[in-house]
């Protein structure tokens, strides 16, 4: 059998006996086919509180991704039960996510006129699917405001907003020229304000299929969003390929890290260097730059050149060993730890020294002031607050605890070691995050490590396994994992924010733009929505208005004629917590959620002749069976 590898330019040998970057990588393979070496340390509890009794709230909310499956889910912590799912890039059957018009108008009316025409050809209006890594919640002067969660579409280039006084999308925004974004955070100062996005891979600027093997034509992108419009304010071309992103608490600065500095096409050729970069971006002479008309203009666009060599004020490239993955910027407010992943270090830079590197083109290593020796492939690390750093150890399946200033001390010639403690997670650990992590109110109670691998920990469920979540007490000197939480495909990221900062309603207001839509055709129509039990013909549209309240419909039934377009608009008068109506049209495919105060519309092709039943999907009240209606279809030739 050939080796598959050998058709990507590098065989199985050169992976394992290269350089040590090579092999590193060909060492990750080995371990998650192999299986890990972690050991079983299930700890029993004993540190602070973690379950709680019935009734009892969390401290804090987990926002969390899911990975390839597009959602995005909310945890209590630290009990780590799952509250509600909030669909983003998915469609959800329960919901009607990705089905209603609300819905479908925030899936849609951001993406570019090409995806729009690419879509129409497959019958399509946007895509089912996408890969959500990274929720980051708004920031105010350096911590969270709890107005806006964004995250992004790695699989179809997008970045998504969800509002959180209703925990629903409200937003969704394809980039232009980016492909695929993976890194995304938003600015922590003032506020925010931009939101920074990565694109993962390179491609020809103007890609329309004349390039294939010329790597110098191959550019990347950097974009700063405009988190209040969700409109595109600027990009930056870069070189080399970014991966993760974040930014001071100054509002000076963001950073990238970038691996493939070689712009290599192949496994062999990008991980061929032993030094990568970070990319450093000044945001003010960006802004100057796009100001002063230094730009090329495309997909409505306003492009700066940031290149390497391009010596201009908007970029510098900060050399740092290999491949580096994770970007994270401590609660000090004065320094960001850059994750190795093939190298068994992190770089510390301290943004004081980052003006030098603009103003007096000082050597871009000058502001590395830590580069600790940690372990085998530090992907990403959180903070408690309190001066320490917690990274994780994807090869090692570790978490390592080390002390930021010692390890600054230790790079300025001290005999001194930064580590302070290790600890078995189970099994492959990618991101972690800790509670308030990534704000200055970091408050180091708890941590998650979110593990690709659970392996033997849970029931075997066949060969698709849980990941596996575990929460750790990083409240006194040793880290004590608590709990183990199976989770499904694939959550990357997740943070954690005290339950003060989110204040959702319960009940949504009548106004709310979310169903604007609606609310203007029924006043179009002459319809009262609240009191409405009327059908509408208009040509072959035809509009039907219902109200809910528990437990019936306003209409018993309605008549529509084959190959009618019909749209139901439901408004659900009820107007007390956790009061949701749902409804459903029996073999038509329709099903959406109406929550109190909400009206949810929903358009499709009358074809199915004959009586169908509409019913109500979400329990509501003791007669919730009985609350249904039928809807007639007469035939064409009748
Ligand atoms: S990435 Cu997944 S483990 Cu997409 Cu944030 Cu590092
Ligand atoms: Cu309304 Cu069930």
């Amino acid at each position: 059998m050939q080796d598959k590898s050998e058709k990507s330019g590098v065989s199985r040998r050169d992976l394992f006996s290269g350089t040590a970057g090579a092999a590193l990588v060909g060492g990750m393979g080995a371990l998650a086919l192999g299986g890990a070496t972690g050991v079983g340390t299930a700890n029993a509890a004993e540190g602070a509180k973690f379950e709680l009794a019935p009734g009892e709230l969390d401290e804090y909310y987990g926002f969390w991704s899911s990975g390839q499956t597009g959602e995005m889910r909310i945890l209590g912590i630290p009990s780590m039960r799952e509250l509600v799912r909030v669909p983003v890039f998915n469609r959800c059957s329960a919901t009607g996510w990705g089905q209603t018009n609300e819905s479908l108008k925030i899936l849609t009316e951001g993406l570019t006129e090409e995806t729009k025409k690419f879509l129409a050809a497959r019958n399509k209006v946007t895509y089912d699917n996408g890969d959500l890594h990274h929720p980051h919640m708004s920031f105010t002067d350096g911590t969270y405001d709890g107005r806006y969660l964004f995250m992004n579409d790695k699989a179809n280039t997008r970045v998504a907003r969800v509002r959180c006084d209703v925990m629903k999308c409200d937003k969704i925004l394809e980039i232009p020229n980016a492909h695929d974004i993976h890194g995304m955070r938003p600015q922590k100062y003032p506020r925010t304000g931009y939101v920074f996005a990565n694109s993962e891979h390179e491609a020809p600027l103007v890609n329309d299929g004349k390039i294939l093997d010329e790597p110098s034509k191959y550019v990347n992108i950097f974009t700063a969003i405009d988190g209040d419009e969700m409109k595109v304010a600027w990009q930056v071309i870069v070189s080399g390929n970014l991966d993760n992103t974040d930014c001071d608490y100054q509002g000076k600065y963001a950073f990238s890290t970038s691996y493939n500095s070689e712009m290599g096409m192949n496994l062999a050729e990008m991980t061929a260097n032993e030094m990568d970069h970070v990319v450093v971006f000044n945001l003010k002479e960006i802004e100057k730059g796009i100001e002063a008309g230094d730009f090329q203009e495309l997909n409505g666009v306003k492009i700066i050149d940031g290149r390497k060599g391009q010596n201009k004020k908007y970029t510098r490239y900060i050399p740092i060993p290999n491949s580096p993955h994770g970007i994270n910027t401590a609660p000090d407010q004065k320094h960001v730890v850059v994750n190795g992943k093939l190298s068994p270090t992190c770089s510390v830079i301290d943004v004081e020294k980052l003006d030098a590197l603009f103003e007096t083109d000082a050597d871009p290593r000058s502001a590395v002031v830590a580069e600790p020796q940690l372990g085998l492939g530090p992907l990403h690390t959180a903070f408690d607050g309190k001066g320490m750093a917690y990274t994780t150890l994807f090869l090692d399946s570790q978490i390592v605890k080390w002390d930021i200033d010692k390890a600054v001390r230790a790079y300025a010639g001290e005999k001194i070691d930064p580590i302070i403690s290790k600890v078995d997670v189970h099994y492959q650990p990618g991101h972690n995050h800790t509670t308030m992590g990534e704000t200055k109110e970091a408050d180091g109670k708890w941590l998650i490590t979110l593990n690709k691998f659970s392996k033997d920990r849970f029931l075997n469920v066949g060969p698709l396994k849980p990941e596996n979540e575990q929460l750790i007490d990083i409240s006194s000197d040793a880290m004590k994992i608590v709990h183990d939480g199976p989770a499904f495909a694939e959550p990357h990221d997740v943070i954690l924010v005290k339950s003060s900062v989110v204040n959702p309603v319960s009940i949504w207001k009548r106004d709310d733009p979310m169903f604007a839509d609606a609310v203007e055709q029924a006043k179009a129509d002459g319809i009262e929505l609240e009191d409405a039990a009327d059908v509408i013909r208009d040509g072959n549209k035809v509009r039907v208005y219902m109200y809910s309240t528990a437990p019936t419909f306003s209409l018993e039934k309605f008549t529509v004629k084959e190959g009618d377009e019909v749209t139901v608009y439901i408004t659900n008068i009820d107007d007390i917590d956790d009061l949701t109506h749902g409804f459903t049209i029996s073999n038509y495919g329709v099903a959406m959620e109406v929550a109190p105060q909400a009206t949810a519309s929903v358009t499709f092709t009358a074809d199915r002749p004959g009586v169908h039943w509409f019913y109500c999907q979400w329990f509501c009240h003791a007669l919730h069976m009985e609350m249904r209606g039928r809807m007639l279809v007469e035939p064409k030739s009748a």
